[in-house]
């Protein structure tokens, strides 16, 4: 982080934020604001846990802000009473089906609630002085939805041109439009990450893995959209904080960094492979593969994703630490242990 003392992380209670906040917590001196509305997908349980291993003057460094983006005069208190070094915005409504049952949150939370970030980060700056002016970012997290869907061949790059096709991911892709507008407009220092499909603990159960663990384990019908052969790109979530790090602190004003890990698989292999997993972790009846079962596709569904890391790779020296069939197989597990006989 360098000179940098006080960081503000919006979306800090969800599943990547978390991961970003734990880290931040345990390797800096940072005080983190966590601004955060508290919706159905986030849990402090991890954070909490990680200040009561650092002892009790860590307590201090972590301050929740209950605040949603969409409110335009609580964000611009917040950002005043965070006086941040540094910005990392998570916040999002993250979940693509959700954006087809009710695209109305999404556009609240992702394109009025960046504006509203925007704004209130811009008047921020222009009061900050000398030093920590020139050294203040704003970190923008984004997905490589926003590039719309792959064929057979190919991968996305910084270069890829804009094709959202969802509620989500055009929601998404406009609030990385308004983050360059501000930069070029206003002069914002900002940088840009698009990531991959991440999996690892503490991601809500809604997406694929922690559903299909939880589904499978529990002897329910596994439901796979589709032909299940659509294509996601898998980075374990602790290599995406490693790149989110690496871009806040030494990334280039104006720049994006596209992230993945070549963890290119089917939809089918992974529950496949989640199977296998629980037919070791659970040996009590028929293979758990015979559960999946074939569901509606989702509308308007994405073949695939792949990212070309070669940027982030080479600028600033990134690259993924975890191998998918050992992270998978941790991540399963944990699933297992943390949510014990639950069912979804
Ligand atoms: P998540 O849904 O687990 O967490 C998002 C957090 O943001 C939640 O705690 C939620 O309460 C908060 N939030 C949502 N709307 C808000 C608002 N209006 N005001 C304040 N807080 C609000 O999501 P995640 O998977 O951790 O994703 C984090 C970010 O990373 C998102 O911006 C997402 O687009 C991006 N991303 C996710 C993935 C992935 O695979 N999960 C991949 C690439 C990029
Ligand atoms: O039950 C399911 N069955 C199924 O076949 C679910 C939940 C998903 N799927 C398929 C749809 C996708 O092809 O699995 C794939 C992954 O689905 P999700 O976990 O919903 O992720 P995806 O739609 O790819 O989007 C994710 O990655 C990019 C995150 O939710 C986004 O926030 C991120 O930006």
């Amino acid at each position: 982080l360098g000179s940098r003392r006080r960081v503000l992380v919006t979306g800090g209670a969800g599943f990547i934020g978390g991961a970003v906040v734990r880290r931040l917590l345990k390797e800096s001196e940072a005080i983190v604001f966590n601004l955060d509305k508290m919706g159905y997908a986030s849990d402090l349980t991890s954070i909490e846990a990680v200040l009561s291993e650092l002892g009790d003057g860590a307590k201090q460094r972590h301050q929740l802000q209950r605040v949603d983006l969409a409110d335009a005069k609580a964000v611009r208190e917040a950002v005043k009473a965070a006086d941040p070094d540094l910005v990392m915005h998570l916040a999002a409504e993250s979940h693509v089906d959700r954006s087809i049952a009710g695209p109305g949150v999404f556009i609240e939370s992702n394109v009025t609630g960046t504006y509203n970030l925007l704004q209130a980060v811009r008047e921020h700056v222009e009061g900050l002085s000398g030093e920590r002016q020139e050294n203040f970012r704003l970190h923008h997290i984004s997905t490589d939805e926003v590039f719309g869907s792959l064929g057979a061949e190919g991968r996305f790059s910084e270069t890829t041109p804009y094709d959202p096709r969802s509620p989500y991911s055009s929601s998404k892709a406009a609030s990385d439009h308004l983050v360059s507008a501000w930069h070029h407009t206003y002069g914002l220092p900002v940088v840009l990450t698009n990531c991959s499909n991440n999996y690892g603990p503490w991601q809500f159960p809604e997406k694929l893995i922690p559903v299909v663990t939880l589904k499978a384990a529990a002897r329910e019908p596994i439901p796979l959209y589709g032909d299940g052969l659509n294509v996601r790109d898998w980075l374990y979530v602790e290599d995406h904080v490693d790149a989110l790090l690496l871009a806040a602190c030494k990334g280039a004003s104006g720049r994006s960094y596209c992230v993945g890990g070549y963890g290119e698989r089917t939809n089918r292999e992974v529950v496949e492979c989640i199977c296998s997993h629980l037919d070791q972790l659970k040996p009590d009846g028929a293979p758990h593969a015979r559960l999946i079962t074939r569901v509606t596709d989702r509308p308007g569904h994405d073949r695939r994703y792949a990212i070309d890391p070669t940027r982030i790779e080479t600028e600033l020296g990134w690259k993924p630490r975890h191998d998918f069939d050992e992270a998978i197989a941790k991540t399963v597990q944990w699933y297992i242990a943390h949510y014990g006989d639950k069912k979804l």
